[in-house]
């Protein structure tokens, strides 16, 4: 059954849903007292039940704790111990005045919302490519056979990846090729000098210009370090030169850190296929043991997989009570494991608390990113058993079973037995939401987006350029990343996407956004003929595919990419990514590592729209640079627009300039022609 809205009333809120949603404005303006929290029908449920409990969840935290406006618009700089400084826009009297506040080094609004911005790329290419790091760890060990329980699952990929890097394979063992794949894939984070190998990857009139511009990124370790140099007190101030050090550090996460999560990911674990899943807080069992896999990294999670099918951790669930185990995932931890095994999906972001509050969790096992530390106080008021697992990633409170590679089976097999030891524990029946689960289909690859349109045989973007020049596909968007709670939970995500698919334009996901449109039912090929225009939703149905996309976690929006440069180099839609109709966007987003994603791809060449907040509006100088020089110099430049709806347009009017530009316009207008006269035809 679909999620519905059917009640968006929060307990004790005067608000009721059938009331107009308060649109948020961006945090640090007038935070809007009372938004309509979710338009997910069982996270009302379980915020129904919060309230009724007395649980204090990030919903009620964010009405509460208002944003500081000067901190929202980037205004605020604590480099060093002379500040804080806060440097806020200009008052509307005071505009004009001759002299502009600054820090007291000077520092100018521009120079420290640029910072600001900067220290964000900063930290979210770093968590990236810190997870990505531990991934080619463990692909290396996995290849010496010296990580029980990983192996090397898909030997065509690792060949190709391994021809990326350079690497000789005549004459080779798999086993040495992966080895040497691993070693090459460790040392891109500490490269010194050169680039990346991925950047090869890109379409060659994108590289020359990274060049040109002298922002192709050497090691990632090296970006990220440079630009935490750069916005140290008194270094880079020059908020122009900052932000290009942002988008050298941003392409080194979605060109080389991100990318080579993703592909050492696929070899290791399988490259996905489209699987069918079900998604929701339903998805927990009553009578099983649920585990909850949540954060990011899918090592741990790919063990349980394997450990939970032990006849002896089954025997032990079985002696417990419990008529069996069930996985489950949150966050991106989830869509790691759904894209490549079909494991069910309990929520996304905004909706790790309320899985705990359901009393049906057992063990909710966390590694590293968007953990709430509010879980270990959540986790208390249940009988939930929160576990920490990443040596970098401890919370207070939390019981720690560190992974490591060399034995992560039995860590695994740990896990799983805390989890059902707690099983006896749980206080009362559990509740699980009413009717809260959705069918889905994921599993879409850059590969097997070749393979489904083009064919095993002659695998090919072809049918897909050719959809978009004769006009059935208006365009392509990315609608990516996070919730936030200063917006209407998932509102965002389905207002915008729908808006877009409704005129033509192909979606593809991943992250939160993947889960909200998985949890309202368009990630089904049915979908097509409900939500999407006529064009996109005849290819959908002559293809099979929903008009929505799940393409997998954050760190797989390095599949985007790839997707993206196939259709340039495929021919008939320009030369660079730039030229495609295809467009940006993050509504509801909230990390660090949303902002890494945005800059990579503005630096791309793609139109980069994120609704909720803006974290520079405090300089027009530096916003300016943002949403207008860019555009001059990457060819894909940055917006912001609260409105899921007036962004959709946003983008679908950069397509169609896009489609003017490359002279495919009137193609388009021919099949509007038909089909309105086909409209006709059957009316009459
Ligand atoms: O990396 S979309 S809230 S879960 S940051 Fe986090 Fe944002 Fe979700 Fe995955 Ni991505
Ligand atoms: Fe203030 Fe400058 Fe120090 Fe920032 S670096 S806190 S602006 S004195």
């Amino acid at each position: 059954m679909a999620d519905e809205p059917k009640n968006t009333k929060k307990a004790g809120s005067k608000k009721s849903g059938s009331e107009k949603i308060v649109v948020t404005k961006p945090a640090g303006k007038e935070q809007a007292a009372s938004i309509v929290k979710t338009v997910c029908y069982a996270t009302q449920q379980m915020l129904d039940k919060a309230a009724k409990e007395g649980i204090s969840t990030v919903f009620d935290r964010a009405e509460t704790m208002k944003p500081c406006p000067i901190g929202a618009e980037g205004s605020c700089c604590k480099h060093c111990a002379m500040g804080p400084c806060r440097v806020p826009a200009p008052k509307k009297k005071e505009e004009g005045a001759k002299e502009k506040r600054t820090g007291v080094c000077g520092a100018t609004a521009e120079t420290i919302a640029a910072r600001n911005f900067a220290r964000m790329i900063a930290a979210g290419t770093a968590a990236h490519s810190d997870h990505a790091r531990g991934v080619a760890e463990t692909f290396l060990l996995a290849a010496k056979g010296e990580a029980p329980g990983f192996e090397i699952k898909d030997e065509q990929k690792l060949l190709q990846v391994a021809m990326d890097f350079g690497i000789e394979i005549e004459g080779k063992s798999n086993k040495a090729i992966a080895i040497e794949l691993g070693e090459a894939a460790v040392a891109e984070f500490g490269r010194q000098e050169g680039e990346p190998v991925f950047i090869k990857r890109a379409p060659l009139k994108r590289q020359e210009l990274w060049k040109k511009l002298g922002v192709t990124p050497r090691g990632i370790d090296r970006e990220v370090v440079e630009l935490m140099h750069r916005t140290h007190m008194g270094v880079d101030q020059d908020y122009r030169s900052l932000l290009m050090s942002g988008a050298r550090c941003a392409l080194a996460d979605g060109w080389a850190g991100s990318m080579i999560s993703t592909e050492l990911q696929d070899i290791m674990f399988g490259n996905p296929v489209p699987v069918h899943a079900r998604i929701n807080l339903g998805v927990l069992k009553e009578d099983e043991v649920n585990i909850i896999v949540h954060g990011h990294e899918p090592l741990l999670p790919e063990l349980l997989v394997l450990a939970i099918k032990d006849p002896e951790i089954q025997a032990l669930a079985k002696s417990k009570g419990a008529k069996g185990i069930n996985l489950a995932g949150m966050c991106c931890s989830a869509n790691e494991i759904l894209m490549r095994h079909g494991i069910p999906v309990a929520g996304n972001f905004l909706q790790q608390e309320l899985a705990i509050i359901t009393g049906a969790v057992d063990a909710m096992v966390v590694d590293v990113q968007c953990e709430m530390q509010s879980l270990a106080q959540i986790a208390q008021c249940y009988h939930t058993k929160l576990i920490t697992t990443s040596p970098k990633a401890k919370i207070t409170g939390a019981m720690h079973i560190e992974f490591n590679e060399h034995d992560g089976l039995n860590i695994a097999k740990r896990v799983a037995r805390e989890a059902i030891e707690n099983f006896p524990n749980r206080k009362g029946k559990p509740f699980i939401p009413k009717g809260a689960s959705q069918d889905m289909i994921a599993g879409f690859s850059h590969e097997t987006i070749n393979y489904l349109l083009g064919g095993v045989f002659r695998a090919s973007y072809r049918p897909l350029n050719d959809n978009i020049i004769n006009g059935r596909i208006r365009g392509v968007a990315g609608v990516v990343g996070c919730n936030n709670a200063r917006t209407t939970h998932d509102d965002g995500h389905l207002k915008m996407i729908k808006e877009l698919i409704k005129n033509d334009v192909i979606v593809i996901t991943t992250g939160c956004s993947a889960m909200a449109c998985g949890k309202a039912g368009l990630l089904t090929p049915e979908a097509a003929r409900q939500y999407a225009g006529e064009g996109l939703a005849s290819v959908c149905e002559t293809v099979g595919i929903p008009p929505v996309l799940h393409m997998g976690a954050c760190v797989d929006n390095s599949r985007i990419l790839m997707a993206a440069t196939a259709m340039v180099k495929e021919g008939g839609l320009g030369d660079d990514l730039s030229d495609l109709p295809a467009a940006g966007a993050a509504p509801e987003w909230m990390s660090e590592k949303a902002i890494a994603i945005g800059q990579y791809f503005v630096a791309s060449g793609v139109f980069t729209i994120f609704g909720t907040t803006w974290p520079t509006l405090g300089s027009e100088e530096t916003t300016k640079m943002l949403f207008e020089e860019m555009g001059e110099i990457f060819g894909g430049k940055w917006a912001f627009e609260p409105d899921p709806i007036k962004a959709a347009h946003l983008m679908i009017a950069h397509i169609d300039a896009k489609r003017k530009a490359l002279g495919i316009d009137k193609a388009r207008e021919r099949v509007l022609y038909d089909m309105e006269m086909r409209r006709e035809l059957e009316s009459a």
